[in-house]
């Protein structure tokens, strides 16, 4: 059968500091979690691709890390992770937000000026995304913002939206279309992502160790997932059975992580396993261990064994 439809596609980087809502916009556009989210900075830290396809077009979406300062080699390959997710790509979003939490008297802030030093190095088209619309109060900031930023690049379009209500979500599509060409689609029309189950798993369970704990003991974990199987039950009902350690790097923090009673890694793998479950559509049951592995994030060999380098 001849499809009768043009196929187009075009490759989109988001970028952007840490906790402007890199990930929660890509989600936003997929109607589905691929990435996860939470009000810890620095919570994605690989390049995460998301695949939109909308009749002909394909828009494949590649979310990044946080752009910022590197305290260790984790950072470091963060950063690069960023440079990565911009090779290759027909234009890159900048996320920014409305009524950011610092000033803008002293212009465009290092970590959104060194990436758009890298738009121009790269000769890459880009679009500005001014996000969490939903929380101004004072028309005025956005403005400020467009201003701002309008000065320091030449933007092909400037979109002020709110990944949280999805409004504007629609004239951002609009403007990316412009970047698609003619070609076949690089993905399966119904793919949305390019993570391994086993590794959308792992994410979900560390979405919920940073959004259960705090201070400096999220930033210090990772997950490592030992055991992702897919099995029928006597009942012949399909069950994914999880078993995950969790790095720490400190014996105080896997106190904490574990809770009096062990209530907190309880609780932790209960809320992992409903998202779990919801994701993948079936049954799961989740076994979860800590670990204490002191600098991990400074150790290469770790990184790589974690996946994320
Ligand atoms: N009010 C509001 N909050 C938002 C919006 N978009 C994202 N957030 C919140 O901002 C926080 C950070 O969102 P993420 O999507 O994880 O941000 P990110 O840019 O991917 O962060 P990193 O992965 O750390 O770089 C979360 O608490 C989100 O719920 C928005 O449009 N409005
Ligand atoms: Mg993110």
């Amino acid at each position: 059968m001849k499809r009768a439809m043009t196929e187009k596609s075009a490759f989109i980087s988001i970028i952007g500091r840490p906790n402007v809502g890199k990930s929660s916009l890509m989600n936003r556009i997929l109607g589905q979690k691929v990435a996860i989210v939470s009000d810890k900075p620095q919570t994605t830290r690989t390049k995460i691709m998301g695949i939109y396809t909308n009749g002909g077009d394909q828009l494949v979406f590649i979310d990044t890390p946080g752009f910022h300062k590197p305290r260790n080699m984790l950072d470091k390959n963060m950063n690069k992770a960023v440079g990565d997710g911009m090779a290759d790509v027909d234009a890159a979003v900048l996320v920014v937000e409305a009524a950011p939490k610092f000033g803008l008297e002293n212009g465009v802030p290092p970590a959104e000026a060194e990436l758009i030093n890298e738009l121009r190095r790269r000769r890459l088209a880009g679009v500005l995304v001014i996000n969490k619309i939903d929380l101004l109060s004072k028309k005025e900031d956005l403005l400020k913002v467009i201003a701002l930023y309008s000065g320091a690049f030449d933007f092909s379009a400037v979109v002020p939206l709110s990944a949280k209500t999805g409004d504007g979500t629609e004239i951002l599509l609009s403007e990316l279309y412009k970047f698609s060409k003619p070609s076949p689609h690089y993905f399966p029309d119904d793919e949305i992502t390019d993570q391994p189950e086993r590794v959308i798993a792992a994410e979900i369970i560390r979405e919920k160790l940073l959004r259960s704990l705090d201070k400096e003991v999220p930033h210090g974990i990772a997950v490592d997932l030992e055991r992702f199987a897919e099995r029928d039950t006597a009942g012949g009902e399909p069950i994914i059975e999880i078993e995950a350690t969790v790095i720490c790097e400190k014996e105080s923090h896997k106190g904490i992580i574990i809770g009096r009673g062990g209530i907190m890694l309880k609780k932790i793998g209960t809320l992992a396993r409903q998202d779990i479950e919801r994701f993948f559509g079936v049954r799961a049951s989740v076994k979860l261990w800590v670990k204490v592995r002191e600098d991990w994030r400074n150790r290469q060999g770790l990184i790589h064994t974690l996946g994320l380098d």
